[in-house]
Parts: structure tokens; sequence; C-alpha cells
């Protein structure tokens, strides 16, 4: 169907003219001419504060750029997909990850079915099972509590439990660890497997669909390990739960449902931490932590709901990055969190935002003619510094930040915090400002190399500072980033929620696969895959 396409709206054109008057404007001089910026440009909301002052941009551009997200009708959206209509209309599923941390007391219907008593049940279920495991009452075959967990997913099934997980050490359960495996290469399960103790680990196969080659390779060895070990088929049902949408798909694998934990398909994989998903998440912290981290996620829920779009956190930060994608130029967006524990968010971001908005058709199915998603990237920020900030400073790309930073640690080491702290908001001062040639005479820097001393700045920064990393405020940091990706989803006319070139690659893996396993030449496809599978072939024992 042909539709408008978002270049052809008014305030697009707008927005193009309008950075016409900007491209050369720095950030140092805007500064210099408005001590308000700050006051201007900041909003504290949600026990977070976004000050996005060191952008480029003027009360104006705020003004086009809500007056675009009007044209594209953002607010209509955000409404649609809190009450569940079917916006992943390509799978013909609505996009309730909000309905699993609601709050409230209002129905949230799917095909005229109240979804909010069902997300209840598993939550009952989880809390049961959280206490079983923490009371030793959920004991493995052999007589012995459960120490150490193992959840067995890739994806959407993994990412969003590993990356909390990792946030949250400060919470576990004393008497319990854990471990991830999501590559399906022996080295991640294989090594994983050598610290673990059969009779006192309990594996969490996660996934969505049950069908997920990696998944379901790792279970199936991880299942015949336990057996081995513990020399009894029937040990299984006492070290193996199962967290799916896909019922007979887990009896099929041989996990009785009373241990499988449900969630629905209105669930997104990458969107599904808060879900049954989370359950490796519920162990190491407790129910009541996770509890915490589902409200931090209902208040940004409101916080997006009902907040104006000048207001509205989520809204500005994916306003801003559509005002770089499109009317800059910027091909990528970093992400870098100021706070160890947030190790993997920036690889946990990757998956929410690139397999979102990684897309080229609109949702009417035109090709658009604008860019869409930025590669994203990031790590955490000092570490980030000794590495690939020099190309933030003195490279040739615009590359709009994201510095997340807490105010306290989650350790107490004296001087540590205040290095954090100093070296996060020295870089955005740097990146702003940059250094020019005076100020690099005035500090005697020698006039041969002098060029090599200069810092162009104006790179765009957005700073948010919270207290200290709890899982509320974990919660609220993730659904920030949610709401941010259906922002820039609604802007660009893409569905945000379907995935088909993750499924690509799931049916192309499922095709190879005989081809590596039987005998004689490969000949079904181009020449280098041919080349490749046969050199493979003739190569290996
Ligand atoms: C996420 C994607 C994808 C998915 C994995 C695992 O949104 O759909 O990353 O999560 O492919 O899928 P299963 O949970 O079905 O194993």
């Amino acid at each position: 169907m042909e539709t408008t396409l978002i270049t052809q709206l008014s305030t697009w054109k707008q927005l193009q003219a309008h950075q016409q008057t900007l491209n050369t404007v720095h950030l140092r001089d805007m500064f210099a001419e408005d001590s308000e910026r700050f006051a201007k440009f900041s909003i504290q909301a949600c026990d977070l504060l976004l000050d996005y002052s060191k952008n480029r941009i003027t009360s104006e551009t705020m003004n086009q750029l809500f007056q675009f997200a009007n044209e594209v009708k953002l607010q209509d959206w955000i409404k649609r997909m809190f009450q569940g209509e079917k916006i992943n209309h390509t799978e013909q599923r609505a996009v309730l990850h909000t309905a699993l941390r609601y709050q409230g007391n209002e129905a949230i219907e799917v095909d005229g079915h109240n979804v909010v008593p069902d997300v209840q049940a598993v939550i009952n279920k989880i809390q049961q099972f959280v206490t079983q495991v923490h009371e030793a009452k959920w004991i493995g075959h052999t007589g012995k509590a459960i120490d150490t967990i193992v959840n067995i997913g890739i994806g959407g099934s993994d990412l969003g439990p590993v990356m909390v997980a990792r946030a949250l050490k400060a919470y576990y359960h004393p008497c319990l660890q854990c471990h991830f495996v999501s590559n399906v290469d022996a080295t991640h399960l294989g090594e994983t497997l050598k610290l673990l103790n059969p009779e006192t680990t309990l594996f969490i196969v996660a996934s969505k669909t049950f069908t997920t080659q990696e998944t379901m390779l790792n279970a199936n060895s991880a299942r015949q390990w336990l057996i081995n070990k513990l020399k009894d088929e029937s040990a299984v049902a006492k070290h193996f739960v199962a967290l799916s949408t896909a019922r007979e798909e887990v009896i099929k694998f041989g996990i009785n449902p009373d241990n499988m934990f449900e969630f629905w398909d209105w669930v997104g994989g990458r969107y599904s931490l808060w879900s049954a998903i989370g359950l490796s998440i519920a162990v190491m912290i407790g129910m009541d932590n996770f509890s915490k981290l589902l409200n931090g996620a209902y208040e940004m829920d409101q916080h997006f709901l009902n907040t104006p779009l000048e207001n509205n956190i989520p809204v500005i930060m994916g306003l801003l990055g559509v005002w770089y994608n499109n009317f800059f130029g910027a091909k990528t967006h970093v992400i870098l969190p100021y706070d160890y524990a947030l190790e993997y968010f920036p690889a946990y971001s990757q998956q929410l935002i690139m397999e979102s908005l990684g897309k080229r058709v609109t949702r009417e199915g035109q090709v658009v003619d604008y860019a869409t998603c930025p590669i994203t990237w990031g790590a955490p920020g000092n570490n980030g510094q000794h590495a690939f900030y020099q190309l933030l400073h003195q490279g040739t790309h615009i590359v709009p930040a994201d510095f997340i930073v807490a105010i306290e640690g989650q350790y107490d080491l004296p001087g540590h915090q205040d290095a954090t702290l100093s070296n996060a908001f020295a870089q955005t001062l740097a990146l702003m400002k940059g250094r020019t040639e005076e100020e690099a005479r005035a500090k005697n820097m020698a006039e041969d190399i002098l060029p090599h001393r200069l810092f162009p700045g104006n790179q765009p920064t957005n700073t948010l500072v919270y207290q200290k990393l709890t899982p509320n405020i974990l919660g609220k940091l993730i659904a920030l980033y949610e709401h941010k990706t259906f922002v820039q989803g609604v802007c660009w006319g893409l569905n945000p929620f379907d995935q088909w070139g993750v499924e690509l690659g799931k049916e192309m893996a499922g095709q190879l696969l005989p081809e590596i396993q039987a005998a004689g030449a490969v000949t079904a496809h181009d020449a280098s895959t041919n080349g490749l599978l046969n050199y493979v072939k003739a190569h290996r024992a």
C-alpha cells in the first residue's frame, strides 16, 4: 500500500530547513550565549535526571520535533500499544510487555480476554518457586538443596536476564550462584558444565518457541550430562524447568508442564525479561526485588503514557535520536554507562534497538527513503575512554552518546565514585567544547604538532543521572530504553516488534545442518557456500 513517507511531511521539511540554520553552530557558543541551557533542557522525573542541554538544539528545534511527533500521531500509537491493539501487524500480535508490570486495576484485553489475572497467576507461580528454592524445599534428585542455576536461552531469552542479573549482583541470595549459556559452540556450555555440581544445579530452559536450535541443543546436552552424572533419567524432573509459550514443545522435550512457567505471544523476545523469562533474575535477587524491578518499569510506563511530549523522557530521547540520525546524518549511537554493574547494558540495548528498528520498509511495506536505526554500540564508560573515545574526540563522525551515571556506586571504596563522576562529566564537557587553536597555544603546545592537539567538540551527548542502581531504578532505565525505541519506530513508520531477519538466519541454519552432517560434496548453493562447506567437511575428523 502506498502511503505518505515521513520525508513528505511538512514538519519533516521544516526540520530539514531548520537544521541548515544550526549546522555550523557550535555547542560551546550556545552555552556561552545562554546560561539557562541546563534549566531549559533538563528534566527530573521517575528518579532520573536527563540533561539534554549538550545537544545541538534550540527551543525551536524541540518545538519542531514535538510537532513532527504530533504529525506522526505518536500519542495515539502509545495508547494503541498500551491498550493491547495488535500493532505488531506482521505477526498479528498485541505488544503488551507493559501488562507484565502493570500495577493498576483496569483490565487489559487481548481478543476480549483480560490478561492481567494470567500475568498475576504466573507471578504467583514464580513467587512460590523462588520461595521453594530459597527455603531448600525444591531439592535436587539426590536430596540436596539447589545452589546454582543455569539459564539456557539465546537472544531475548538471554540478553535481558543476563544483563539484569549482572546489574543486580549486589542483591543476590547469598547461597546461590548463576550462569547463563547462550552460544551454540560447545565452549559456552562445556566451560559452564565444568563448574557445576549436578546434584545442586537447576537448569532453566528459556525459549519462547522452544524450537530455537542453539537453545535446544544446549538444553539436550545439559540434560544428557545430568543423566550421565546422576545415572537416572528421572533426575531431569528436579533439575530442569522451562520458560516458554509452547507447552507442547516443552512436553516433547521431556519437561513436565507443571515445571513450565508460561508467557504469551504478545510478549516479544527482547521485551520478555519481565515475564517468566525473568525467572533466573527472580531466583537470584528474590521476589521482593523482582517486584521492585517491575514496579520501576511500571512507573516509567506511567510517565511515558501520561506525560506531555515536552516533559516525556523517552519521547525526548527518541526524538533527539531522530534529529541526529536523519538531519545530521549520524550513523551510530553510543551508550556509555558509568556504572560497571551495567556492563551488559550496551549489549542488551543493541538487541533492543537494532532488532526493533533495523528495518527498511514501513508498516505498509513501502521501502523507506530515509535512514532508520543507527548502529548502536557501547561499553562501560571508563574502559571506553581508554579504548575508543579517541574516535569520539578526534574522528570524522558525529556520534551522539548517552552517558548513564550513578551518583553512588555499588561498593563504598574511598575515592572511586568521585573518580567515576569526574571522568563522566569531564568527557561530556570535552566532547561538547573541544579545544581551539587559541586554547592549545595558551597551554604552550608545540606549533609543529598543534593540529594534532585540537578537538572540534560539538559532539552531542545526553546525560542520565540516578542515585544508585537499585532494582527499581534499573526497571525504570530499561523501560525508558524500550519506550525510546518505540518512539523511534513510530517516527520512522516501522513495526518495531517483528524480527524477520532473525527468522531468516534460523531458517537457513536449519537448511545447512543436514548438509554439514551428510556424507559427500555439497553442490546446492553458490560457489562460496559450497566451497566453505566442502572445505570444512574435508578438514574435520
Ligand atoms: C527477540 C528475538 C530473538 C529471540 C531468540 C530466541 O526479540 O525474537 O532474539 O528472542 O531468537 O528465541 P526463543 O525464545 O524462541 O528461543
